[in-house]
């Protein structure tokens, strides 16, 4: 009997997303829907301010990607007023981008992901000598003693034992997907852990230049301090240094332990190199400029389209081109003046609430109709996936050389064609081997930055267009970083010196966004049709996939809800609940909602 399965919320995830599949007899996914459930307000917030504070709202969106809406703003600010940054500034903010891409890798694959295919309570049964050897024979990370890894084992044992396993709680230890030998349980929990001291090593990048972390300071037309060698009150020689330290100990650690721990683990999961591919269309803004932000040939990750999955072909994308980039509502909670079988460019971008969906608790979203907070942007009308695959692929297929050293070594390991990296296992890799590709040229940038300042280059702020008088009457921009969840673009228009419209077209948009005016799926919904599950009630199978694309639902929906009144009801669910459900015999879990949290 065919049924609908309900993960909602989906955890381990950053916000509230909700996925309905249909199973069919033989337990394996037919049709997937994926639905951002609850809503904010930043692109409302933004209207009529000055579009050189936008940036510190935007940066609101997340406190994950906590950098990456500031650089998107401060770049469509500077498209709109026809600013250009110093030097110093370029490599400072290549630096800072791809220093949150490492730290948000790091972060998903030891505390988002890993627990989908690692079994922490199977780390119990194993042998420390053992785990000892592997880790010696995979990596020369110190930290490989049997000590050290009885040490952890004791830890691990005395949560289980106290009966609360906090943030190893809910997940469906034991559960027959769980593959690693007991030995490589137990090197993935030790390294979760070291991966948590690792962040706080890693963000001190963020911490001196831009003051903090999360949400570091920015400035429209560089970075917000000056460069003088003499003085504490600017970046100077002991402050660089710790930026210096910070990038060898990401270097270290993306090498010696997050890297051998993908290809340690990799080889257990093969079957998920055929699972998970999302809709076969890659999209990426490209980042890392070499000197202009104007000139995408030259930057690291090059900006492109792939159709198809056909890799000698890369298309050009133009963010700003009307008729490439348009969000469609037909399925989202939202009202287009034009209608909802027209698409918008962001530049006319609109943001109407129109709440249609069912009042709480409810078993199913009507999925005919609208069922998503989410928008879905779609290029030039294909769904596209953004991300760490996106941009493996697009290095990968312009041969950079060590994207594929990393992706042969990979495929070789598992023993399969180039078309695994369409899967789960694929986007899961790409993280890891663009994060190689980025720590190396952070300490090619820190070497550049280094040698710029002291060639006596001590700029780092651009204040032709600081004074709004000399602003146009009228002036959009459009501001593209890549976040470490994909393609992020901004689009602002001033007139009179404040902002008139604010868009945000966001990775986790693109990847979880519902189905279109053609009722095309998008990436989350396509990459879990023809999965099959062992445990129905138990689908750790989704997981594994949704969380590949490590989704951020605050991204997505880029709003928060003011007065929290008409909202009340939709749906904030603060402990996992799965819901299994067939057709004739539906089930209903307790459903806590906003009013419940107040009360
Ligand atoms: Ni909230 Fe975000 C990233 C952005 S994802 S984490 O990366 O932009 O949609
Ligand atoms: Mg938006």
């Amino acid at each position: 009997m065919a049924q609908r399965i309900v993960v909602d919320p989906i955890t381990r995830i950053e916000g509230h997303l909700r996925i309905e599949a249909e199973v069919d007899e033989s337990n394996v996914i037919r049709e997937a829907y994926s639905s951002g459930t609850m809503v904010r307000g930043v692109e409302i917030i933004l209207r009529g301010r000055d579009p050189r504070e936008a940036w510190a709202f935007a940066q609101r969106t997340c406190g994950v990607c906590t950098t990456v809406h500031s650089f998107a703003s401060i770049r469509a600010v500077e498209d709109a007023l026809d600013i250009r940054i110093p030097k110093n500034a370029n490599l400072i903010r290549n630096i800072m981008i791809a220093q949150q891409f490492v730290h948000d890798h790091v972060m998903h694959f030891y505390h988002l992901h890993a627990l989908d295919w690692v079994d922490i309570v199977d780390a119990l049964n194993a042998d420390p000598a053992e785990t000892a050897r592997i880790a010696s024979s995979i990596s020369n990370w110190p930290h490989s003693s049997p000590g050290y890894f009885s040490d952890v084992q004791k830890k691990v044992k005395g949560i289980v034992d106290s009966g609360q396993l906090s943030i190893f709680a809910n997940a469906y230890w034991g559960h027959p997907a769980y593959k690693l030998p007991a030995e490589i349980n137990l090197l993935a929990v030790a390294h979760y852990l070291e991966a948590l001291d690792a962040q706080a090593d890693f963000v001190k990048v963020h911490t001196v230049f831009g003051g903090k972390n999360p949400h570091p300071n920015f400035v429209v037309g560089g970075v917000p301090f000056p460069i003088d060698p003499d003085s504490d009150m600017a970046l100077n020689a002991q402050t660089l240094s710790i930026v210096g330290e910070a990038i060898d100990k990401m270097l270290a650690f993306t090498y010696q332990v997050y890297l051998p721990d993908l290809l340690a683990i990799a080889p257990y999961y093969k079957d998920y190199a055929a699972l998970g591919e999302g809709v076969g269309n890659f999209l990426s803004w490209g980042e890392f400029p070499e000197d202009d932000i104007r000139n995408p040939g030259s930057y690291l990750v090059p900006r492109g389209a792939i159709l198809n999955r056909d890799l000698s072909t890369i298309h050009e994308v133009d963010p700003a081109d009307f008729g490439q980039v348009k969000e469609f509502v037909k399925h989202s909670w939202y009202k287009y003046s034009g209608g909802e079988d027209v698409g918008l460019h962001p530049w006319e971008g609109e943001t109407e609430f129109n709440y249609t969906g069912p009042q709480p608790p409810y078993d199913f979203l009507p999925v005919e109709e609208r069922y998503s907070w989410l928008k879905a942007p779609r290029w030039k009308e294909h769904p596209m996936e953004v991300g760490p695959l996106a941009r493996v692929l697009m290095l990968y297929a312009t041969g950079n050389a060590r994207t594929k050293e990393l992706v042969d070594k990979t495929l070789g390991l598992l023993d399969a064609p180039v078309e695994a990296l369409f899967s789960t296992l694929g986007r899961t890799a790409a993280r890891a081997i663009e994060s190689a590709v980025y720590v190396d040229a952070m300490a090619k940038w820190y070497k550049d930055l280094i040698a710029n300042i002291a060639a006596g280059d001590h700029d780092t702020f651009n204040e032709t267009r600081w004074d709004p008088k000399t602003w146009p009457k009228h002036a959009q921009g459009v501001g593209i970083t890549e976040a470490p969840r994909g393609a992020l673009g901004h689009w602002v228009v001033i007139d009179d010196q404040k902002i008139t419209n604010y868009q945000q077209v966001v990775p986790t948009t693109w990847n979880a966004s519902p189905r279109d005016h053609k009722d095309q799926a998008g990436a989350y919904e396509m990459s879990l049709v023809g999965t099959p599950l062992a445990v129905p009630d138990q689908p750790v199978e989704i997981l594994r996939t949704i969380h590949s694309f490590d989704p951020c639902m605050a991204c997505a929906i880029h709003m928060v809800d003011a007065n929290q009144q008409t909202l009340g009801d939709t749906m904030v669910m603060p402990s996992t609940i799965v819901q299994m459900f067939s057709k004739s015999n539906i089930k209903t879990a307790p459903v806590l909602t906003l009013g419940d949290l107040k009360k």
